[in-house]
């Protein structure tokens, strides 16, 4: 009989804090046993040539997610969950949004069921709280206590945004009952004034939604929410990064010891204004917020990547289809203003050979940083124990990487359910040939095969990571 139910053979593993040649055993739904010249498998991957890392962890995509509105962003949990393992991905955390007229236990319970119905991999929710009314503080911590330990906050958007003191509030709340806070970071009432302007002086078109958005308008509520921070003692993530101002901002809180987090996306790593600068709405397809800058900030983010102040890259997958109906990217046809532009881009399946390209092969970082900021750090930071390592007692969540592939990313080969690429022409090396989840097979040599709904909630109890300090500013201390 075979020792193990799997044996990826021959292969250079890469993880977060070592990358070594080894054999890695597989029994059910777990590594059992990594080193060389492992006995047989019932099934054997040939991996010589290969990198075999933890199957990406992706802590910020947007997926099947409804809106007030009663539409659906592009992919269902079926397309988007195919996108990321075809990619690499084997963990994805997305959003139960919250709306206005609906009961936040209501809206959480109903996206569960469209996760339930379609995902093929592994996920967990971060809860999107657009109202800091009593009847939310009250059932926060219940759903916080059903594992959903993470609280996003709009602080822009007329539709989603939470004021100062709606923030505060929520921090309170995740600060008494062990949850964690991820934030969108921009000035809404300069970003308000900057649209009115523009939009009074003719200027609509997708490049000038980058015109509405500078930096300082990231820089300035990146500040404001890490003093809030600081001033309740409550971890944070500052989602999407775009350039060296506000990255700056948290290496600051850092080196003051507060536990603000900081992520950026594969799109700020990559993409330039000069994207959204085409014609009859063409732009549209690259807007997404904040917004793309330019080159030389790609490599302040890579530099602030180094030194570990940025230390995830997500995707920020939120797809919409490039045409003209509502909820699409033109939704007043090619005349659109950049106003009326959905916000947001797709990336779950490019993320790791973006990365991995631009990143590894490029010489920006090296095979464990590219694993930390792909699957380790955000399993840690998200509390996600089981997941982003290849350890013995982890679950097998496994991608083989072919890192000599060259290739081109073309629309026609992705796996999305989205019809356009933001990266489509992009030059890149390196593709995942395999992909595992649970020890299972779902991609392999260009075929995917998962039933859709095999994919499992992740709870997330309370865990030590994103613990308070315990410091607070002054005399008074609000929390114990
Ligand atoms: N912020 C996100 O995090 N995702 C999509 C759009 C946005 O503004
Ligand atoms: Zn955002
Ligand atoms: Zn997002």
């Amino acid at each position: 009989m075979a020792n193990f139910d799997l044996v990826i053979r021959g292969g250079t593993v890469a993880t977060a804090s070592g990358v070594y040649a080894a054999d890695v055993g597989i029994v059910g739904e777990h590594i059992a046993a990594i080193g060389k010249d492992l006995a047989k498998g019932a099934q054997e991957i040939d991996a010589k040539g290969r990198i075999v890392m933890p199957g990406g962890v992706d802590s910020h995509c947007h997926i099947e997610q409804p809106s007030s509105t009663g539409g659906v962003n592009a992919d269902t949990f079926l397309s988007g969950t195919r996108a990321a393992v075809c990619g690499g991905t084997t963990s994805v955390i997305c959003f139960a949004p919250q709306f206005k007229t609906m009961h936040i236990e209501q809206s959480t319970a109903d996206y569960h069921k469209r996760a339930e119905r379609g995902a093929t991999c592994d996920y967990s929710f971060h809860l999107i709280v657009n109202r800091a009314d009593q009847e939310t503080l009250d059932a926060l911590p219940g759903l916080i206590a059903q594992g959903h330990r993470t609280i996003k906050v709009f602080m822009t958007y007329p539709s989603n945004r939470v004021d100062d003191a709606g923030l505060l509030n929520l921090m309170a709340v995740a600060r008494r009952n062990q949850a964690f806070m991820v934030i969108h970071a921009e000035h809404h009432d300069m970003i308000m004034w900057m649209m009115a302007a523009m939009t009074a002086a003719g200027l609509t078109e997708a490049k000038h939604h980058c015109w509405s958005k500078p930096p300082v308008v990231e820089r300035e509520a990146v500040h404001r929410v890490v003093a809030m921070s600081e001033l309740l003692d409550q971890p944070v993530q500052i989602f999407h990064v775009t350039c060296g101002e506000a990255a700056e901002e948290i290496r600051r809180a850092q080196s003051r010891g507060l536990k603000v987090f900081g992520e950026t996306c594969a799109q700020y790593l990559t993409l330039t204004a000069d994207d959204l600068d085409k014609p009859n709405g063409e732009g549209a397809k690259w807007v997404c917020s904040p917004a793309p800058r330019d080159a030389a900030e790609h490599e302040n983010l890579w530099n602030y990547i180094k030194t570990g102040v940025l230390d995830i890259v997500s995707s920020d997958h939120a797809p919409s289809n490039f045409g003209e109906a509502e909820g699409e990217k033109l939704p007043d046809g090619p005349k659109t203003p950049f106003t009326r532009m959905p916000n947001g881009v797709p990336g779950l399946e490019t993320r790791l050979p973006i990365l991995f390209s631009k990143g590894v092969v490029e010489g920006r970082i090296d095979l464990e940083t590219f694993v930390a900021i792909s699957a380790r750090n955000p399993a840690r930071l998200f509390g996600l124990a089981n997941k982003g390592d290849i350890a013995p007692g982890k679950d097998a969540d496994i991608a083989i990487w072919d890192p000599d592939v060259k290739t081109t990313i073309r629309q026609a080969n992705l796996h999305h359910d989205v019809n356009y690429t933001p990266y489509e022409g992009m030059a890149v090396t390196g593709w995942p040939t395999t992909t595992i989840s649970r020890g299972e097979v779902l991609w392999q040599d260009g075929a995917f095969k998962a039933a859709p709904g095999r994919g499992r909630f992740m709870a997330r109890g309370p865990y030590d990571f994103i613990k308070p300090r315990g410091v607070f500013p002054g005399p008074f201390k609000p929390f114990d």
